[in-house]
């Protein structure tokens, strides 16, 4: 399936930023990767960022490492979720009933080409690790997320007309930057099926 991604003609994802993120992470089987191919791009701003989860997670101390390593965490989806609930970057209010299958993965993932480590976590979407209290655990999520978004863990890509990028959703985080609402951003993206995280 190709989705277009838009802020004309009916497109959805609007002129925003987005925030880091990796691509399904709230199913049981996350994409593994995607393409997009850039058909018209505006002259300021839209670049899209692709951070590197592996280098984030091994530059992280070692009692940070022994720390999560055992660690699950539930992402829920931003798209399902009550709007009249109040936003949070962590699940921290019990009483707000879930009104979507939750399925947690590990805090760090391992690749299932490459055998490498990987910090398994969005910059901004509303998440809960299994088992710790709310308060440490969003503690311990706020850290990871200030590590996480150092700009030396990301690449800044500048789109030109008819640039195709793949990338590698089990390594990698992306951004976009927000555009002036008045140009035109127009891509196309395909997504590949992936697999139970572990
Ligand atoms: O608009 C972009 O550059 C990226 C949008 C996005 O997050 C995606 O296509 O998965
Ligand atoms: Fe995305």
């Amino acid at each position: 399936m190709v989705i277009p991604i838009s802020n004309v003609d009916g497109g959805y994802t609007g002129t925003g930023e987005l925030t880091f993120h990796s691509d399904h992470k709230w199913t049981p089987t996350p994409s593994s990767g995607s393409l997009l191919y850039a058909l018209e791009i505006p002259t300021h701003g839209g670049d899209t960022y692709w951070l590197n989860t592996n280098l984030a997670y091994e530059a992280l101390d070692e009692a940070t490492k022994e720390r999560i390593a055992d660690l699950q965490l539930i992402t829920y989806n931003p798209f399902l979720r009550d709007r009249n609930a109040p936003r949070s970057l962590y699940r921290l209010d019990k009483t707000i009933p879930l009104i979507s299958p939750i399925f947690p993965h590990p805090l760090v993932r391992t690749h299932p080409e490459s055998g490498k480590k990987h910090l398994y976590l969005d910059a901004a979407t509303e998440v809960e690790i299994v088992g710790l209290e709310p308060e440490e655990g969003s503690k311990l999520i706020e850290q990871l997320r200030q590590h996480l978004t150092q700009p030396k863990f990301y690449y800044k890509h500048k789109w030109s007309v008819g640039d195709i990028v793949y990338w590698d959703n089990q390594a990698t985080l992306h951004y976009r930057q927000a555009f002036d609402p008045n140009e035109r951003r127009v891509l196309k993206r395909v997504s590949l099926a992936g697999s139970r995280p572990f």
